[in-house]
């Protein structure tokens, strides 16, 4: 142990001497947090000349190399960014309400939303990619929504949600990826915190009945198609390139009520699911159901054939799996260790042939904090370290043979970042073909690295090379509320459309609504009055609106159904009702409707919002309210 810090001293002291400018622009970060802004903008011109000096200066016009997905934790949206350049493309919006596409206010979107269309708020935390072969195939994006117990599922094409599931049985989900092998066929997610079973008011005082359960959502279908009833709770999760095995954390082994109890033991553990045994129970109709919920429920507790429990270092954190099939790596974050889990062992671990512990294979000191591992594909991993606000890079063959008693250093660098980093993620690090080329850490606190606005500061994160030999920062990145966690993807594993299919099922609600209504939505606008509901049909072509007024009775339920029929990229019309909370996006081909009530009478202008063409602030029209 002190060998070690040894080493991390030398290490440390010999990378400041050699480095460039990045490692002493880390030694003024130190200073400007007594010197003020001072060091902050000496910073800032360091960074520059650094970035261009490692040549991802991406000039204007010229395309990133991949697509960075990040979670917008409880700002409940998604963000893609471009990188290496880190500029922000586009938002997504998930379990939020969004002014400017009209999410959470179209018809389309609150179809999608269903039951929890009334909830205004959410958390997404970690944004997964479908894989195919263990390779992402662009297809779908798949996020968590902590605060409500949502999953999330986002179609790459169009860079929509198309479907939301509430979990049942559990509260918070937190930890989710994805089947790798032989494809996504399940979204895996962890329920956090534990509750009673039924949650119906039972129980209340005897937290030993709580329990939380580790699920599987079918990623085609969006249903739930099995839970597990496990010990203690459940954090982060990965999924092993077998597809038998899935791993996850849990740091409250204690099934602890308060912050104290769960920090009682020295060590919790690693959960371990089989998911070949589990799907044989389900299919054999061994499982019971629990309340309303129809989803099979099978029981995972301690002496489960489906589950083995492998005790870890204390509170452990990220779970995840090396790109080479190998290893889960758990990271300690109360343990300054991670620990390396051998998957080749979990068979003979479910045999019974070996003890839990004899799965790990290695359990290197890294320093204080561990959260969460990521990969470059040489066999290093890049561990955040929270307390330290560093990341350590470490070499896991090395640390392997340093657990059997070789006298081998696996530490190989560790690179100071500004401040606080959570989830780190390399290039394609979830995947076979992890690269090793980009590194982005999610630090969860900027402090004096951007100028000051107001009691809330954004978060920060870092761009950092690891093509060489050493880790080099090269950018800072403001952030808002609050990327837990970021998916990087090379640009040709997307496929994005540039204009919407007439048969997309996004909006294909709205186009048989019109059918019934016999319109032909491509063709003409037109007024359909059933009862008090009135339904007003009308084409967009910039820049004008297929109708420039429409006639309805004060309480009238009127619903607006826009058909853009400009086929030019990039020309997106917009529909705002003044004074009635309306406003939505259309997209070229794209069919978009809202809903509202005309609940005072006189003349209501409406406008198209998203800036079309140079007679835009013209494109205008007035919806007349007959009083009642
Ligand atoms: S968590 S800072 Cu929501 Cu992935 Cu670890
Ligand atoms: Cu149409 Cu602006
Ligand atoms: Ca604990």
């Amino acid at each position: 142990m002190s060998d070690h810090q040894d080493t991390l001293q030398n290490l440390g002291r010999r990378l400041f001497l050699r480095n460039t400018a990045m490692t002493s622009a880390a030694g003024v970060a130190g200073a400007s947090l007594i010197g003020g802004l001072g060091g902050a903008s000496l910073l800032s011109s360091r960074h520059a000349e650094a970035a261009s000096a490692n040549g991802v200066n991406i000039a204007p016009g010229e395309l990133d190399e991949y697509y960075g997905f990040w979670s917008g934790g409880h700002s409940g949206e998604v963000r893609v960014l471009g990188v290496p350049s880190m500029r922000e493309l586009m938002r997504i919006p998930v379990f939020n309400t969004d002014s400017a596409t009209g999410w959470g206010i179209t018809n389309e979107s609150r179809r999608i939303l269903g039951d929890s269309a009334r909830f205004l708020n959410g958390d997404s935390h970690h944004p997964h990619i479908s894989m195919t072969d263990g390779r992402y195939d662009g297809k779908y994006l798949f996020i968590n929504d902590k605060a409500n117990t949502r999953v999330a599922r986002i179609r790459l094409d169009v860079m929509k949600t198309d479907r939301i599931t509430t979990i049942p049985n559990v509260q918070a989900i937190h930890g989710l990826r994805l089947q790798k092998v032989p494809h996504t066929k399940y979204v895996f997610c962890n329920g956090e915190l534990p509750i009673p079973q039924v949650n119906d008011g039972r129980d209340l005082d005897s937290p030993e009945d709580y329990w939380t359960m580790f699920n599987a959502v079918d990623a085609e279908s969006m249903d739930v198609a099995w839970q597990v009833i496990v010990d203690g709770n459940l954090d982060n999760t990965d999924a092993d390139y077998t597809g038998r095995f899935v791993g996850a954390t849990c740091y409250n082994s204690e099934k602890g009520m308060t912050l104290a109890e769960t920090m009682r033991n020295e060590r919790d553990w690693v959960v371990v699911f089989d998911v070949e045994a589990i799907e044989a129970a389900v299919s054999a109709g061994d499982y019971k159901t629990l309340g309303d919920s129809s989803v099979p429920v099978l029981d995972g507790r301690k002496g489960s054939a489906f589950t083995r429990y492998i005790p870890v270092p204390k509170n452990p954190h990220g779970l995840n799996t090396t790109p080479d099939g190998k290893y889960f790596i758990a990271n300690g974050k109360l343990s300054p260790t991670v620990t390396i889990i051998a998957i080749d062992k979990l068979p003979d671990l479910f045999n019974d042939n070996i003890e839990p512990r004899d799965t790990v294979v290695g359990e290197p000191e890294l320093g204080l904090g561990p959260l969460h591992t990521t990969f470059d594909g040489r066999g290093n991993g890049y561990t955040t370290l929270f307390i330290d606000s560093q990341v350590a890079k470490w070499n896991i063959e090395d640390a392997i043979r340093h657990y059997n008693g070789e006298d081998v250093t696996y530490l190989r660098q560790k690179l100071d970042v500004h401040y606080q980093p959570g989830h780190n993620h390399a290039s394609l690090t979830e995947s076979r073909d992890a690269d090793g080329k980009w590194l982005v850490v999610l630090s969860k606190f900027s402090k004096d690295r951007f100028l000051p606005v107001g009691p809330l500061r954004p978060e920060n994160d870092q761009l950092i090379d690891i093509s060489g030999e050493e880790m080099k920062l090269i950018h800072d990145g403001p952030t808002y509320a609050e990327p837990h966690d970021c998916i990087l993807v090379r640009a040709d594993q997307i496929n994005p459309l540039k204009v919407w299919q007439r048969d997309d099922p996004f909006f294909a609600d709205t186009v048989a609504m019109a059918k019934a209504d016999g319109v032909n939505l491509e063709q003409e606008s037109k007024v359909i009055r059933d009862g008090n509901k009135v339904r007003v049909y009308m084409t967009s072509i910039a820049p004008t609106f297929g109708l420039t007024e429409f006639r309805v009775k004060q309480g009238d339920e009127v619903t607006v159904v826009v058909t853009n029929l400009d086929r030019v990229e990039d020309l997106t019309h917009g529909f705002c009702v003044v004074n009635h909370g309306v406003q939505m996006e259309i997209g070229p081909q794209q069919t978009a409707s809202v809903t509202f009530t005309a609940d005072r009478a006189g003349v209501h202008w409406y406008y198209c919002n998203w800036f079309c063409h140079a007679m835009h602030m013209e494109m205008t029209g007035r919806m007349l309210v007959e009083p009642a």
